[in-house]
């Protein structure tokens, strides 16, 4: 098996595995830990163990990748392979129980940075619907045994656009001003409240495009290879790729459309 697939498969195991635990908790009852960057930022129990798993699992299975992960942080590696970690992305659906977040993980080559990795391997998991979306590196973007593929034929009505909203309130004005720009070429708008999956979607034809300023790298490290495997662009600020200043994924059209509302 390729590099790319072995870490897939790797990938999968462990997703499902954390899938399970993770929903397990959801059924138990869920416990607010703390919060972090605003009142609204929370992470639950069920984030720190999620992800202690994933790290354990991934560190007694390739002891010389790194791990990048939403809760606990960086450790360097000497393989060259980082592994790019969301034990729990839609942290605040898990809590109020909204069947729609996913465990991340991507396998990156290079320094934990978007800007200069190139992902090889990502799983997205939704342990509730039980869907796995995943791709590798020149091996496409699966669904089950469904190949994916973005739609880039968006009708005269508009785009069925994504988004979200940080969650420091005073980013909220700026982003409702951005939404009524994108809404000019938008037939509807989804809020899902999980990035991973919003970006899921779009690979999957789900959604016709998404946008949001303000994700971190755990957020779309793995979504963005299954949008770029199923035919579509992923990118950030002018020329540049998905990060905290912006992340956009469509089909090139809606992209370019995107790209000329959308103020950076
Ligand atoms: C969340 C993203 C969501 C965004 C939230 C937050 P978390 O990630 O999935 O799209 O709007 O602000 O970043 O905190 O649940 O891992």
């Amino acid at each position: 098996m390729s590099l790319p697939s072995d870490l897939l498969h790797l990938a999968t195991e462990i997703a499902r595995e954390a899938g399970e635990l993770a929903f397990r908790r959801r059924r138990e009852g869920v416990t607010i830990a703390a919060t972090k960057s605003a009142l609204a930022d929370i992470v639950t129990e069920a984030d720190r163990e999620v992800e202690t798993l994933i790290r354990a699992r991934l560190a007694a299975a390739r002891p010389d990748d790194g791990f990048f992960g939403e809760e606990s942080g960086a450790g360097s590696g000497t393989s060259g392979i980082t592994w790019v970690v969301d034990p729990i992305d839609g942290t605040v659906n898990y809590a109020y129980g909204i069947p729609a977040w996913a465990i991340s993980i991507a396998a990156v080559e290079g320094e934990p940075d978007p800007a200069t990795w190139s992902a090889l391997a990502g799983v997205v998991y939704n342990p509730v619907s039980d869907e796995l979306f995943r791709a590798t590196r020149g091996g496409g973007a699966w669904l089950g045994d469904h190949r994916l593929q973005v739609n880039d034929e968006v009708g005269p009505a508009g785009g069925l656009i994504g988004t979200g909203f940080g969650y420091d309130p005073a980013t909220h004005a700026a982003a409702l001003e951005q939404l009524s720009r994108v809404m000019t070429i938008s037939r509807d708008l989804r809020r899902i409240g999980a990035a991973s999956l919003d970006i899921a979607f779009v690979a999957a034809g789900r959604l016709d495009g998404y946008y949001e300023r303000g994700l971190q790298p755990w957020d779309h490290a793995a979504a963005v290879l299954l949008v770029t495997e199923a035919g579509g662009i992923a990118g950030g600020a002018p020329g540049g790729v998905p990060g905290r200043e912006m992340t956009i994924v469509a089909g090139a059209r809606l992209y370019a459309k995107l790209d000329e509302v959308i103020d950076y």
